[in-house]
């Protein structure tokens, strides 16, 4: 799906219902190293919210999460600084447990 960090210090919310074991990979990406564009920064927090896991990266950030219990996870996708605008493209992959 296909996002946008606008005005600056936006926050975008997505949630995920899952499975008990089941592994959450996000991936987050605006395609640009240019320091001009957002730093992808994701992160999963659990249904009390708690934080599970985070990952910051330039052009490409990916994150994989096992999940503690069946629930609503939430996923915040946002510029890492804070000042930046620009578009990006998420994915949510729920991996089974084997
Ligand atoms: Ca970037």
């Amino acid at each position: 799906m296909a996002g946008a960090i606008s005005p600056a210090g936006e926050i975008d919310i997505y949630s995920v219902n899952g499975q008990t074991g089941e592994v959450v990979r996000v991936r987050m990406s605006d395609g640009s190293p240019s320091p001009t564009s957002i730093e992808n920064r994701v992160q999963v927090f659990d249904p009390a919210g708690g934080l599970l896991g985070a990952a910051t990266s330039e052009s490409n950030a990916v994150l994989d999460v096992t999940l503690p219990a069946a629930g609503t996870y939430l996923i915040l996708a946002s510029d890492a600084g804070g000042n930046r605008t620009g578009t990006y493209s998420l994915s949510v992959e729920l991996i089974p447990p084997p």
